[in-house]
């Protein structure tokens, strides 16, 4: 039986253990640019089987939170070098999240100051986070969305493929699309942000179709086997709802089955909160999906997230429940995670008011055991 420490192949990339470093937004990237201190944060992080780096904009339009990083503009791109060969020299494996924010945007943060764009006008009861005119940071309000036209999709599905190229040519082992908590992909396939009456909004199938066609994308353009995604199929993290997420959870992964991905990466519950938290009618049933995933041919790792510990991690993988857990929260304070996990060691704490921007304390500054 593996536990936590064993080593496992997500498609390309070979992971040296099952202990996955979860995206984590930190609003370090002043002018959406990875700074030198992200390339130390990664890469005292680098003993993770994987690491997942922050949510990082596809396009100008894809930002919705100040001082989160792009992969669209040519000194992001030199930022993200730094990364993946400070991650690399500690022998890391790293892929980059791929982001578009939809409608969690602010129209201080778009391109001309304009509307954030979302599958149908639907303003979300969320938060951003924002610089005022003092450059302070604060939190406000999501701006009032426009619906995209349908003409202006495949636009944005060769900004994910663009982006694509970007993370492989700067030195990523691969990417996550991220599809998860409410954002863009998320916002199209649930039925409380989708009201859209073309062959993208209606039906699980239509709702599904726009993560297709970037998925389809992606994967065209480096690879299943260099490709991930993260899905978190009854999140309400920014006012995210469908009454019914079993099937349409169902439909995506049978679709995503063929596909040859590297990873599926599952945040179960309410993302940051309660695991066990559902919508719909019934508790949702996450055994049910890897296994419509496995029955429609999928071989992609299955890895889950959420205030998993390290008893609950093993178990999860001594009874195949998953393949790898991610940890968010105790990566932030405990750069040596997997070494203290594997000794029982204490964990550091983490500081919450230190989690969204600011410079190296509550980021490079945590101690490890030495
Ligand atoms: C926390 C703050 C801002 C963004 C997510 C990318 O929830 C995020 C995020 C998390 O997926």
């Amino acid at each position: 039986m593996p536990t936590l420490f064993d080593p496992l192949t997500a498609g390309a990339i070979p992971l040296a253990n099952r202990v996955v470093m979860a995206p984590l937004t930190r609003n370090r990237s002043p002018q959406a640019i990875p700074q030198p201190r992200t390339a130390l944060y990664y890469a005292q992080r680098a003993s993770a089987g994987l690491i997942v780096t922050e949510a990082t904009a596809i396009s100008h339009q894809g930002q919705g939170y100040a001082d989160v990083p792009g992969l669209y503009a040519p000194d992001q791109l030199d930022g993200w070098r730094r990364v993946t060969d400070a991650v690399h020299a500690e022998g890391g494996r790293i892929v980059v999240q791929l982001w578009h924010v939809g409608r969690i945007s602010h129209t201080s943060l778009q391109p001309g100051g304009q509307a954030p764009v979302a599958p149908s006008a639907i303003r979300a009861a969320s938060k951003t986070f924002i610089h005022d005119a003092a450059g302070r940071g604060e939190f406000v309000d999501t701006s009032m969305p426009r619906a995209l036209e349908l003409d202006e999709l495949p636009g944005i599905v060769a900004d994910y493929r663009r982006a694509a190229r970007a993370a492989i040519d700067a030195g990523f082992d691969g990417v996550e699309v991220h599809a998860a908590n409410g954002y863009l992909i998320d916002q199209f396939l649930r039925a409380g942000s989708n009201r859209r009456t073309d062959a993208y909004g209606g039906s699980v199938e239509n709702r599904a179709r726009f993560l297709e066609d970037v998925m389809r994308a992606v994967v065209d353009e480096i690879g299943g086997d260099r490709t991930g995604i993260r899905l978190s199929p009854v999140t309400p993290a920014n006012d995210a709802h469908d009454d019914a997420p079993q099937p349409l959870f169902t439909h995506v992964v049978e679709r995503l089955a063929p596909l040859g991905l590297a990873f599926v990466h599952v945040i179960e519950g309410a993302t940051g909160a309660d695991r066990s938290y559902s919508q719909g009618d019934a508790p949702f049933d996450y055994a049910a999906l890897k296994a419509a995933y496995t029955a429609a041919g999928g071989r992609g790792v299955w890895i889950v997230n959420n205030d998993y510990d390290k008893k609950d991690a093993e178990a999860a993988i001594a009874s195949g429940h998953a393949d790898a857990v991610a940890f968010g929260r105790p990566f932030i304070a405990n750069p040596d995670l997997v070494r203290r996990l594997r000794e029982e060691a204490p964990l550091n704490a983490p500081d919450p008011s230190t989690f969204y921007g600011g410079g190296d304390h509550g980021y490079t500054d945590y101690p490890t055991l030495d």
